[in-house]
């Protein structure tokens, strides 16, 4: 199914960032360790350019498998619409825009500073608290679980990683409707080993880091649109092109190929939630970043002994 009259975009989250305050809700506190390998398991596949993905699952705490089974990276982000807004509305009002912006970079030259410029959304998406979590970028054949807590409701969910020719995934029909229901999931949030707290110019990671899966609890707690991607640097990757690769707003940004390679992590939440992501690690060097705040400093290098 392809939206070609419109746009991904989480987009905005990088352009509206340093505009945008998050009113905090509650904080959410981690409960007893569960097995996440339960019948509640949602399965989210990402092919190109699809998610294979149930139409409506329970609301509260909800594990989600999450699979890379296409050729290229992928990431999942879950936008909660207003109540009285369709998914028809989103990729109507929102999604062309966003689109409208990239190809104006793409095609016209448009520079950075004149794309932000010229980037507006409906005022219902920027008043909206709209990012709910999700899965970072993560390559070909890995799976991550996701644990999120999202309230009933509609939600859109979308990849904005780009094509080798440059087009959205979201406009190739990597954005799909999910229902959030009334009923609430048993599930509890998995027990973390690993803490990575995210504030407007710093990541703090609290945990050892070894070898091995790794269940790693993200908390945002100040602001920003920030988000987790653990990325698997080799010994001639460049943390600066890592991050510059991913400002979908410069022309080589999420465009294939990738400057390394991605293994998932945390879409953006709202300030004052976390939600949880598994993880395998080598030993190793990796770069734990935030898309859009990782040149504000949202970073850490970690290594794997
Ligand atoms: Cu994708």
């Amino acid at each position: 199914m392809k939206f070609k009259s419109f746009i991904t975009f989480t987009l905005p989250a990088f352009a509206t960032c340093c505009l945008l305050i998050f009113t905090p809700s509650h904080a959410q506190e981690a409960s007893p360790p569960h097995d996440v390998h339960n019948d509640d398991m949602i399965n989210i596949t990402a092919i190109d350019y699809a998610f294979e993905a149930p139409d409506e699952i329970p609301s509260g705490w909800t594990a989600i498998e999450y699979t890379n089974n296409g050729q290229e990276p992928h990431m999942l982000l879950f936008h909660r619409l207003p109540n009285d807004k369709t998914f028809e509305d989103f990729t109507s009002e929102v999604y062309p825009q966003v689109n409208d912006l990239w190809l104006g970079v793409r095609d016209e030259g448009l520079s950075l500073p004149e794309a932000r410029q010229k980037f507006e959304l409906p005022e219902w998406f920027n008043a909206a608290k709209q990012w709910r979590g999700g899965g970072g970028i993560i390559a070909p054949g890995f799976t991550s679980i996701i644990t999120l807590n999202l309230e009933p409701g509609t939600y859109a969910m979308e990849c904005y990683v780009k094509t080798v020719d440059g087009e959205l995934h979201a406009m190739e029909g990597m954005i799909r409707e999910l229902k959030v229901t009334n009923h609430r999931s048993d599930t509890k949030p998995p027990e973390a080993n690993i803490r990575i707290t995210l504030t407007n110019n710093k990541m703090s990671i609290d945990g050892d880091l070894t070898p091995g899966k790794h269940t790693i609890a993200v908390h945002h707690a100040e602001g920003l649109m920030h988000n987790v991607n653990v990325v698997r640097l080799e010994p001639e990757s460049s943390i600066h092109k890592v991050v510059d690769w991913m400002d979908w707003l410069n022309i080589s940004g999420l465009w294939p190929p990738a400057p390394a390679s991605f293994h998932g992590g945390m879409h953006i939440l709202q300030q004052g939630e976390t939600g949880y992501f598994t993880v395998d690690l080598d030993p190793g060097r990796y770069l734990f970043v935030s898309e859009a705040t990782g040149s504000l400093g949202v970073l850490k290098e970690v290594t794997v002994k």
